[in-house]
C-alpha cells in the first residue's frame, strides 16, 4: 500500500499526517505552498483532484484518490483494521460519528466566514462581530463535552479527536478560544504533547496553529 498525502502548508491536512503517525502507517507527503497573496492552494493540486483543495489522499496501489478530511479519516481507519476508529460502546460510536461530521459540517463554516470577513476592510470587521456569538455557541458546547470525558468519543483517543483538532486550533488562533474554556485548552495541550502529533508537525512543514 502506498499512501500519498497531498498536503498544503498551514492547513486542515495536518490532521491526516497526525492520524497516519498515530497509526504508524507508512506514507509519503507531497507538500504544497499557498499563494502568498490569495492564500489559495497552487494550481498543481488541481492535477491531483479537480477541486484543488487539501487534503487529498492518493492510494496508488488501489488507484484511488480520496478527498474530504472525514472521508479520508474513514479510509485510513479502515486500512488500519479499525484502529482510531469508532469505539465499541454504542454511545461512543455515535459520538465518534457525530464529531467526524460536526468538525467540517458545523464548526468550520463560521470560523472560515470569520477569517474571510476579517480580511475585508471596515465592513468586514463589523460583519465579523455578528459571527463571533455563533462561534461562541460551538465553543461552549465543546467545552461542556470535554469537561465530561477525556476524548471526544469517550475514554480513548480516536478519529473524532483528529477531526476536531483543526477547528479548535483555528478557534484558538482567531476566534477567542482561551483559558476561559479550560477543558478545551487542556485537550489542545494534551494532543500537542503527543509524540505522533509532534512527528507529524515536523514532517508537514509550516503550521501556524499548534
Ligand atoms: N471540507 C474540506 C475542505 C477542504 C479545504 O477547503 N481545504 C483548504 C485547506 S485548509 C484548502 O485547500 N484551501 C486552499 C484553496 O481553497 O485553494 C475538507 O475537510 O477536506
Amino acid at each position: 500500500m502506498t499512501l500519498i498525502v497531498h498536503h498544503l502548508e498551514n492547513s486542515r491536512s495536518q490532521r491526516i499526517l497526525w492520524l497516519l503517525e498515530e497509526l504508524s502507517l507508512p506514507y509519503e507527503i507531497v507538500r504544497y505552498e499557498r499563494d502568498k497573496t490569495t492564500m489559495l492552494a497552487p494550481p498543481e493540486l488541481k492535477k491531483i483532484h479537480p477541486l484543488g483543495k487539501s487534503p487529498v489522499l492518493q492510494d496508488t496501489d488501489a488507484g484511488r484518490v480520496i478527498i474530504e478530511t472525514g472521508a479520508i479519516v474513514d479510509y485510513i481507519v479502515e486500512r488500519a483494521d479499525g484502529r482510531m476508529g469508532p469505539p465499541a460502546h454504542r454511545d461512543d460510536t455515535l459520538r465518534y460519528r457525530q464529531y467526524l461530521h460536526y468538525a467540517e459540517g458545523s464548526m468550520m463554516p463560521p470560523l472560515l466566514l470569520l477569517l474571510v470577513l476579517n480580511r475585508i476592510p471596515v465592513i468586514g470587521k463589523t460583519a465579523a462581530k455578528r459571527i463571533q456569538p455563533m462561534i461562541d455557541v460551538h465553543l461552549d458546547y465543546v467545552e461542556s463535552e470535554l469537561a465530561s470525558r477525556p476524548w471526544f468519543a469517550g475514554d480513548q483517543i480516536s478519529g473524532a479527536d483528529i477531526m476536531m483538532s483543526f477547528p479548535l486550533e483555528a478557534a484558538r488562533s482567531r476566534a477567542g478560544l482561551d483559558e476561559s474554556r479550560p477543558a478545551t485548552i487542556a485537550w489542545l495541550d494534551k494532543i500537542h504533547a503527543r509524540p505522533a502529533y509532534q512527528v507529524a508537525l515536523e514532517k508537514g512543514g509550516p503550521y501556524a496553529y499548534a
